[in-house]
């Protein structure tokens, strides 16, 4: 089977950022899995990381950004990043489950994320977060960061917070639910068939 691995560096005047991903490195793959996230921006490592852990891959990302300005450009070209790394690895959607659906709790939490591997970018979130910021993160670039990755990424990704009185419990049980989505999604049928009427995708 083809490795299913990307390694890729994006530069701009805002951020500097090398990603490298390998979507097989599930517990029993054979594969041990590695997690290295540096974007300087605290609680978004903690969601990276809860998304690569989840979903079973391996992620080294190091994003050096603008962030005497703030989190934004960060925030932001790390999920194009990430998103753009995950369709370079994935390749041709071909002989995987393509939908995938996630539930995840944490404590009071839960969220719901539902994906669909289709080349068709679109992303919808209700999280519902009411603080200005988690760490260094401002909350409002959650949802930008799921929209972000799901246009670079090509899928179309539905994220609902469906309940929870922790923000940091919100943002991390959508993280979670959405990397249980992508890791159902992405598995492999054992098949070579492209998952859909029109033959392409
Ligand atoms: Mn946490």
């Amino acid at each position: 089977m083809a490795a299913r691995t990307a390694r890729l560096e994006r530069k701009t005047n805002e951020t500097q950022i090398e990603v490298a991903i390998d979507l097989d490195c599930q517990p029993g793959s054979g594969k041990a899995q590695e997690i290295s996230i540096s974007t300087g921006i605290g609680f978004l490592d903690h969601m990276y990381h809860a998304l690569a852990k989840h979903s079973g891959m391996s992620l080294t990302m190091k994003c050096k950004g603008d962030l005497w300005i703030d989190d934004h450009h960060s925030a932001e070209d790390s999920a194009i990043a990430l998103g753009t790394a995950f369709k370079q690895a994935l390749g041709e959607v071909r002989g995987i489950r393509r939908y995938g659906i996630g539930f995840a709790p944490l404590d009071e939490a839960l969220s719901r994320a539902v994906i669909d591997i289709c080349s068709r970018p679109f992303c919808v979130t209700d999280l519902g977060l009411k603080r200005e910021k988690i760490g260094d993160l401002s909350t409002e670039m959650l949802p930008h960061i799921f929209y972000s990755f799901s246009i670079a990424a090509g899928v179309t990704l539905h994220v609902d917070v469906l309940r929870g009185e922790n923000d940091h419990h919100r943002a991390e049980s959508a993280f979670k639910a959405v990397a249980l989505a992508i890791r159902q999604a992405i598995e492999r049928t054992g098949g070579d068939d492209v998952p859909s009427t029109k033959g392409i995708l």
